[in-house]
């Protein structure tokens, strides 16, 4: 068992611990590995780092016991079966999911589901000033953490926060809708600095403080009341990406490439093979993709007997209303489409509602001869960015929504309205069309963006940030053991404070003169 009193210099908060319980034939407890957008990102950086990851386990109940696992300390939070529903599936994922997700599907107002958020935030917040070393850098994740930047702050001011947000930020008119927006807001203003994924999910946030809690934005800076802590905090865009070379070079190995040609044949190789990998989400446009591939096959287009669309649908969220029937929907008209347009042995649509290893992600990018990436809003979409990295041939074509973070930089993908369903269909003929030139063009162009920018890069640039963050002037005039003193009690805190208070109102009011 892993030593407890162990303290971190980084410590990553996220809601879930990137790996997944299984239990073998014999009754032995294995950890594996999980897959979703934070996991892929964040394990290349803390394989270079000697820190912690705080989250919850993924199994209502009693947390386990602090382990190790691929060269990183995981330090389980408890989850209750209420916290889960209330907390998790709840406020984070049938609240803020849909609200951040420009209300695709109607948000669920309950004020039990707030009150478990919370309590949830809460606990995190305690775990992480428990598992912190003096000083530590703290880099606090995504939507369901929202509260966790202040609760921290109140408990260890010594350290160093960031929380990145992985989703996007909503226009102030939908922010406005929760009944608890400047509760989130002021969760939000404990972090020195606040990443996220697009420059206009950002400025959402920065309008967001001016309109509902009357703050003072100057910039890209937050300037924070005394009453709240006094201190700045900076918002700014720090793209997500992936990793690149990792990819790059699983996608080259001889057993990736014959994989990628074995999953052609057994369709019968099609002349024409799209692909979707999403998890099963109704943010992500799949219903959209299917409704414009229907219409291709029906109106001769496209002929199902000699063009297969794989869509790879990773169960996710299955207890919630919503994805009950995006599901319901989606393999209602996967059944239609190859009722209606295949042949046996060369089927129109093939759909897996699984997990898959990576490598036979890598298979199916490199077999793809159009990979559909369709949402109708998503923070970042590394689907994309993969499936870039992994075309080292530059052959394959990228069909991407305008409505992702991604698309802010691949420009030179086959940029789609997904809502435009004409649009959308005409593209996809277009990049089928395009010369073995053209799709080269582009993909040189996706391919030399994605090695420059990959998640790498994206961490360092985020906790430079971080480090040059404007901060608050605790950290720099007040020493640590100033700080452990007054936690003692041997100090008087208050009037400290109040000498503080002055010293700054002088500062500012210099500034503001010169
Ligand atoms: C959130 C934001 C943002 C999928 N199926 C399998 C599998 N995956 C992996 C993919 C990819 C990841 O999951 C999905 O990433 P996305 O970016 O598409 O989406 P979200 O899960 O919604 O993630 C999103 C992301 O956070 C990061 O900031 O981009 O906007 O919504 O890496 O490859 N991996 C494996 N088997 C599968 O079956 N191994």
């Amino acid at each position: 068992m892993a030593d407890s009193t162990q303290r971190f210099d980084f410590v990553i908060a996220a809601n879930r611990l990137p790996v997944d319980r299984v239990v073998d034939a014999d009754g032995n407890v294995e950890w594996h590995r999980s897959p979703g957008g934070l996991v892929t990102a964040m394990e290349s950086v803390m394989s270079e780092r000697d820190g912690v990851w705080v989250g919850w386990a993924g199994e209502a109940g009693e947390a386990p016991a602090p382990f190790d696992e691929g060269g990183m300390r995981l330090h389980p939070v408890p989850l209750s079966e209420e916290e889960v529903a209330g907390y998790y599936e709840g406020f984070s994922n049938d609240t803020l999911w849909p609200i951040y997700h420009d209300v695709i599907v109607p948000a669920q107002f309950h004020r039990k589901w707030w009150q478990l958020y919370r309590e949830v935030n809460e606990r995190f917040a305690q775990a992480l000033a428990d598992v912190a070393a003096e000083g530590a850098t703290v880099w606090v994740h995504d939507y369901q953490l929202q509260l966790v930047p202040a609760l921290l702050r109140q408990l260890r001011s010594d350290v160093r926060i960031g929380w990145f947000d992985h989703i996007p930020f909503p226009p102030v008119e939908l922010f406005g809708q929760l009944p608890w927006r400047a509760a989130i807001l002021e969760g939000l203003l404990g972090a020195d600095f606040l990443g996220f994924q697009r420059p206009g999910d950002a400025e959402n946030f920065l309008r967001a403080c001016r309109r509902h809690l009357g703050m003072t934005v100057k910039g890209d800076v937050v300037h924070v009341g005394k009453t709240t802590g006094g201190h700045d905090v900076r918002a700014a865009s720090v793209p997500i990406s992936v990793d690149f070379s990792s990819m790059d070079e699983l996608a080259r190995r001889p057993e990736v490439r014959r994989r990628a040609k074995e999953i052609r044949a057994s369709l019968g190789d099609p002349s024409v093979l799209l692909l979707g990998i999403d998890r099963l989400d109704y943010t992500k446009g799949i219903r959209h993709r299917l409704k414009a591939y229907e219409e291709l096959l029906r109106d001769g287009h496209l002929d199902g007997s000699d063009t297969t669309f794989v869509q790879i649908a990773t169960p996710s969220r299955e207890r919630i209303d919503a994805y009950i029937d995006l599901r319901e929907h989606v393999e209602s008209a996967v059944g239609r489409i190859n009722g209606e347009y295949s042949d046996i042995g060369s089927p129109a649509m093939e759909y897996l509602h699984q997990s898959h290893p990576r490598e036979e992600l890598a298979a199916l990018y490199l077999a793809a001869d159009i990979m559909l990436v369709t949402p109708l809003r998503d923070g970042m979409n590394l689907v994309a960015k993969e499936y870039v990295s992994c075309r080292h041939d530059n052959g394959g074509a990228l069909v991407l929504s305008e409505f992702t973070g991604a698309a802010e930089e691949l420009k030179e993908a086959y940029l789609v309205n997904p809502h435009d369903t004409v649009g959308l269909k005409r593209t996809i003929m277009d990049a089928i069309g395009a010369s073995p030139a053209e799709r080269s063009r582009r993909m040189k162009a996706l391919r030399r963006r994605v090695r420059r920018n990959d998640v790498q890069h994206w961490a360092a640039s985020f906790l430079e940030q971080l480090e040059a963050a404007p901060g608050r002037p605790a950290r720099h005039t007040r020493p640590a053991t100033l700080e452990r003193e007054e936690r003692e009690g041997r100090v008087d805190a208050l009037e400290h404070q109040r000498q503080l208070d002055a010293q700054e109102d002088e500062a500012h009011a210099t500034d503001e003169e010169a």
